[in-house]
């Protein structure tokens, strides 16, 4: 048996089933100036501090041979699947579908719904596009794990609180075993990051494990070496 050095306790990776690494919304909107993010006032310079870290973290899993998922959050051209609720609430000078510098914020197909250059997918990754904050909600995600028998999910990405909090919910009461990477996540907000670290990981794991980008690896290393 071998484990990836977690809190609360140690990560055991699976035996006759696979581990994937989902890595949420590291899209333009949420990283660079004139996204999403940004209109609705936030420091974008918090979240691009990660991705170093979120690129040691898919070279070191491409290495392994893990699957690796993608996901955008972005709306139809005519918003028909944006609920009335997300485009009311979430406004800053500019809303979902608007213009702006980086193209019609959080729509498929523009410029700021791509994934930024330095952690574009490869070839055999798969890309997520989703109108929810969760990556379960109307996507073929469950399909695409069920079909490669994964049963394990490493999950990093932005925000920490919200789409990545929420997916890594939806996965849990599905019944797969998460591990969110502290460091291969971030939030807008400092201490929105640390909370949701410490809640997903209380309660003896209510919703799942978190680890350093060095521990996944050390412990995939092990995983790969006896398998
Ligand atoms: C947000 C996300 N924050 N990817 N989306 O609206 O967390």
């Amino acid at each position: 048996m071998t484990f990836i050095a977690a809190q609360p306790y140690e990560y055991e990776l699976p035996i006759d089933s696979e581990i994937a690494l989902i890595v949420i919304d590291m899209q333009r909107d949420f990283l660079e100036s004139g996204g999403f993010g940004e209109v609705l006032g936030n420091d974008v310079g918090r979240l691009t501090a990660i991705v170093p870290t979120v690129k040691r973290l898919l070279e070191g899993c491409r290495a392994f041979n893990v699957p690796i998922f993608h996901t955008q959050e972005g709306h139809q051209p005519d918003l028909s699947d944006c609920p009335k609720s997300k485009l009311k609430r979430g406004r800053g000078e500019l809303t979902i579908g608007d213009s702006g510098k980086l193209g019609r914020i959080l729509v498929l197909g523009e410029p700021g719904n791509e994934i930024i250059p330095e952690l574009a997918p490869m070839p055999g990754e798969v890309l997520i596009p989703k109108p929810g904050k969760g990556a379960f909600y109307n996507t073929d995600l469950e399909m695409h794990l069920i079909a490669r028998n994964v049963t394990h999910l490493l999950i990093a990405g932005v925000t920490t609180e919200v789409c990545v909090q929420t997916t890594m919910r939806e996965a849990n009461d599905r019944g797969y075993e998460c591990l969110l990477v502290e460091d291969a996540t971030e939030s807008y907000f400092a201490e929105f990051k640390q909370a949701t670290l410490e809640m997903m990981r209380a309660q003896g794991g209510i919703v799942g494990w978190t680890a350093t980008t060095d521990q996944v690896l050390e412990g995939l290393r092990s995983w790969k070496a006896v398998g």
